[in-house]
Formats: C-alpha cells, structure tokens, sequence
C-alpha cells in the first residue's frame, strides 16, 4: 500500500440538510477545479509545496444522498483516513457534514477542540423540524460532548435562542463587531478547524447561501489560520455555493483556504 500523503481530501458532495438555497454540493468539484488550476501554482504563503509527493493526497467524494446513511458514510470515510495516519480536510457541502466529522475525529483524538469560523453559531436544537439541518450541527456536537472547547470566530448572526444555547454549552463566541487582528488563537489541545465561507464579508466570496454582509476580509481569515497555535489535525471549508457566484470567485477563494490549511497540517 502506498503511503498515506500528510494530508487528504474528501470531498462530500452534499446540500440536502441545506435550509435555504442548494448549490454546496456543487463545491468539491469547483474547489478541486481552482486547486489544480495551471493559473496559480501550489505553494501556500507558509512555505509549503501542496502539490510536492506525499504532501496532499485526495481520497475523492462520499457517495453522497438524502438518506440518514450518508452521515454514517461521512463518518466512516473520516475514519478509514484517520486509520491511515492522514489528517483528514474535509470539502463540503452544507455545514450538517461537521457533526459526522467530529465523531469520526473524537473517536481518534480524546483531547480535542474546534476552531469554528462562520457568520453563524450553527447551534439551532433544530431548524424548520430538522435536528440535522446545516443551523444545528454545532448543537449536536456539544450534546454529544464531540470537542473539550469549541470556539466561534466572526459571528454576526445571534439572536435569543442562540445566545442561549452558547451560554448552555459554554461555547467561546467571539463575534464579528469584536474582531481583533491582533488576536492568535492559541489550544493546548489538537485542534479540528471548520470554515464556513459565510464569515468573509460577500464582497469576498459571494458564493454562499446566507450572504451576510459586515464580514472579514479573505486576508483576516488567512491570518487568522496563520497565526493560530495549536497543531491542527484535522479541517474543513464548506458552504462554498458555486451557484450563487455570479463571477466563479468564491472556489477560489476555497482553494487559497485550503492551502493554507494543508500547511498549517503537515507541520
Ligand atoms: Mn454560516
């Protein structure tokens, strides 16, 4: 068996627990598209060859439907990574596909936190009668005790309930009108990084479902992950919107994400 590469991708065609407009499972085909795109080569801005041997590999797409199955195929596609000592970076779909994730990464990892950028908590108990809508995955996962720490970055989207369910589960929101450039997020645990493209302003990535005007910028998001101290073992970037984008822009912007993201993992 050829060795595993440090890090793989897996792409999870899927936005049928989407709440609003479909469209993410368009995604994982239009990232890949900009990843390997001839126009841009594959180092990122920390100094790592993404596309040197052995760096990161890429593990294709879960068979992804509507069915209750496809999360325990998400779960088992992390797993069968994470047997093989790759760390797993994981392309949505919708934001419903974290909470498989993380069950996957807790099984592996009995110290772990999450690093959570997005406009929205995600912390719904249940959205238009569905636990497992894309606005509940983070409630799933502090009711299941899946992370020792979850922390929110660019949240910009509260109301009552939420506000509640954070305080509940001692969620750390840090929200977007609070944003500091001069903060590094620091976990003295291994962390597992979930990007929502939704916490850039839609001046930089339009092609999500819930544009959410007042976000941060492509460079405050990469510095972010930069400067984050914590050894990050596992990712993913999800609710790119490929339909949405009337100039194809946002995928890119996923691939510049994902990039430096695979350098923040192989180290
Ligand atoms: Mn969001």
């Amino acid at each position: 068996m050829v060795a595993a590469a440090r890090v793989t991708l897996l792409g999870v065609a899927y936005d049928a627990s989407s709440s609003h407009r479909r469209g993410p499972a368009l995604a994982p085909r239009a990232i890949r598209e900009a990843l390997d795109s001839g126009a841009v080569n594959g180092w990122s801005e920390m100094g790592c060859d993404t596309r040197a041997p052995g760096v990161f590999g890429d593990a294709g797409d879960i068979a992804a439907d509507a069915s209750p199955e496809m999360r325990e195929r998400v779960e088992a596609g992390v797993a069968a990574l994470l047997a093989r000592e790759t760390r797993p970076l994981v392309l949505g779909g919708d934001h419903s596909i974290t909470y498989p994730v993380l069950r996957a990464m807790r099984s592996r990892h009995p110290r772990l936190a999450i690093l959570h950028f997005d406009a929205h908590t995600d912390l719904y108990d249940e959205f238009e009668g569905d636990r497992h809508s894309h606005a509940c995955p983070f409630a799933r996962i502090m009711e299941e005790g899946l992370t020792d720490r979850l922390v929110q970055v660019g949240i910009r989207t509260l109301n009552a309930h939420q506000r509640e369910q954070a305080k509940r589960f001692r969620v750390e929101v840090h929200e977007m009108k609070d944003w500091d450039d001069a903060r590094a997020f620091a976990f003295e645990q291994p962390v597992y990084v979930s990007v929502d493209l939704d916490v850039l302003d839609p001046a930089f990535a339009p092609g999500v479902s819930h544009r959410e005007p007042g976000g941060c910028s492509v460079r405050q998001l990469l510095r972010a992950l930069q400067t984050v101290r914590a050894r990050i073992v596992g990712a993913d970037v999800v609710e790119c919107n490929p339909a949405q984008d009337p100039v194809g822009l946002t995928p890119w912007v996923a691939a510049k994400v994902v990039r430096e993201l695979v350098a923040r993992m192989v180290d």
